[in-house]
């Protein structure tokens, strides 16, 4: 039976693969898109034969009335609410927002399925950043949450609130905690991205250096095009739980940037340490990343390695691709998108 799914956040990371994963398994696909100055279709994250099939419609995480309306129109089978203010670092220049749109959004979400689709199930993106200043070598379900920012408050809330509904209404909401995962369409000023995008413009002398904030910082680096599977994966389990999904492997920034060099064949040395720690290129003798103290956060998470067990044992999932491989996917792209333009 053509079953159909609603993703709040549907231009984003996520929703982009999401919803070609979707339409694939022959889903009728609602997404809502909060508006913009820019042109409508800012998506070009998801390619086109697959956005004609999409059914769009405005709507906001901070405004009811608007899911409701959307809700009632699409009657979904599944929500995915993927939409967030996500970035962590801007979520103290913009505190409130975050609250507004990753906290109390989702509960807006929530709100709206449980007044006019209550049947509807629900996905809700939490997020490894809950756990923040962690003690311990792994997170799993089982571990504490500490978390260091606006942003992963506001998603505890959300998390909070999602178990809180599961538990209160009896409704089928699952909770994804997802760790970091990225891609070629991951938005460029998260860390991977924006290595990966300044590597490409310096080598191409688009770019003079980049300017990156604490490279000791260490996460738990997935590929996001697999990461979409588990959250539909989780949907159609007969009972809602939460899962954290992850691939179990933790490396440094400077780790991801030295994989970066290493796939480019570029040759370069760190040298100094703290704010005046450099990457240059042996041969020409030019400083290729130099830190720059705005990118420190007032709070930092230094480290998460996630424990996927339950999902490997319940869903039957695993991490298939490499963060080696994850680079050279995003290199490749990078260059692809490169050579066109
Ligand atoms: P993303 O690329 O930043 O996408 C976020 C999406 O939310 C965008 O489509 C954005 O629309 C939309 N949005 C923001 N504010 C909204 C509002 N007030 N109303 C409606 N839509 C709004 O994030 P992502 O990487 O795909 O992540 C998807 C979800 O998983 C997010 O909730 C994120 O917090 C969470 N998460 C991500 C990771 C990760 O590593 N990627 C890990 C754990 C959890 P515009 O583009 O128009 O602003
Ligand atoms: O930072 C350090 C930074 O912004 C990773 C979101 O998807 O994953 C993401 O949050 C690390 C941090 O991701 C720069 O200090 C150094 O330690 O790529 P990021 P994040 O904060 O881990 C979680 C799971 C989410 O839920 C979020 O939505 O990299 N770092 N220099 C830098 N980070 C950025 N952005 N820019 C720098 O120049």
């Amino acid at each position: 039976m053509n079953k159909t799914a609603l993703i709040t956040g549907i231009n984003g990371q996520d929703g982009s693969y999401l919803a070609e994963f979707l339409v694939e398994k022959g889903y009728t696909v609602y997404g809502i898109l909060k508006r913009n100055s820019v042109a409508e279709n800012q998506t070009a994250r998801i390619p086109d034969e697959i956005f004609k099939k999409l059914n769009l419609r405005y709507a906001d995480l901070t405004d009811l009335s608007s899911l409701i309306s959307v809700i009632k129109e699409a009657e979904p089978d599944e929500v995915y609410n993927l939409a967030a203010q996500s970035h962590v670092r801007i979520s103290f220049d913009q505190p409130l927002y975050t609250v507004n749109a990753t906290g109390i959004g989702a509960l807006n979400v929530l709100e709206a399925v449980r007044l006019a689709s209550p049947q509807s199930k629900v996905y809700q993106a939490s997020s490894s950043e809950m756990y923040g200043d962690v003690i311990g070598k792994s997170q799993n379900e089982k571990t504490p949450f500490n978390p260091q920012s606006p942003y992963a408050i506001s998603k505890l809330f959300a998390h909070n609130i999602a178990e809180n509904y599961r538990k209160s209404y009896n409704m089928f909401i699952v909770s994804g905690i997802l760790f970091n995962h990225e891609s070629p369409l991951r938005g460029e000023e998260f860390v991977t991205r924006k290595i990966v995008r300044g590597l490409v413009d310096i080598i191409n002398n688009n770019l003079d250096y980049l300017e990156l904030g604490n490279l000791e910082a260490k996460r738990d680096w997935g590929y996001a095009k697999e990461y979409v599977e588990i959250m539909w994966k989780m949907m159609q389990k007969n009972k809602p739980d939460t899962y954290v999904v992850s691939t179990g492997k933790t490396y440094s920034i400077k780790d991801f940037i030295n994989l970066c060099i290493n796939y480019l064949g570029i040759k370069a040395k760190w040298v100094g340490s703290g704010l005046n720690k450099k990457l240059i290129e042996k041969k020409t003798n030019r400083t290729l990343i130099k830190i720059n103290k705005k990118f420190f956060r007032p709070a930092e998470v230094n480290y998460l390695k996630g424990d996927s067990g339950k999902a490997k044992k319940d869903l039957n999932w695993h991490s298939k691709t490499s963060l080696k491989e994850l680079v050279k996917i995003m290199i490749d792209e990078e260059l692809k998108y490169y050579s066109k333009n």
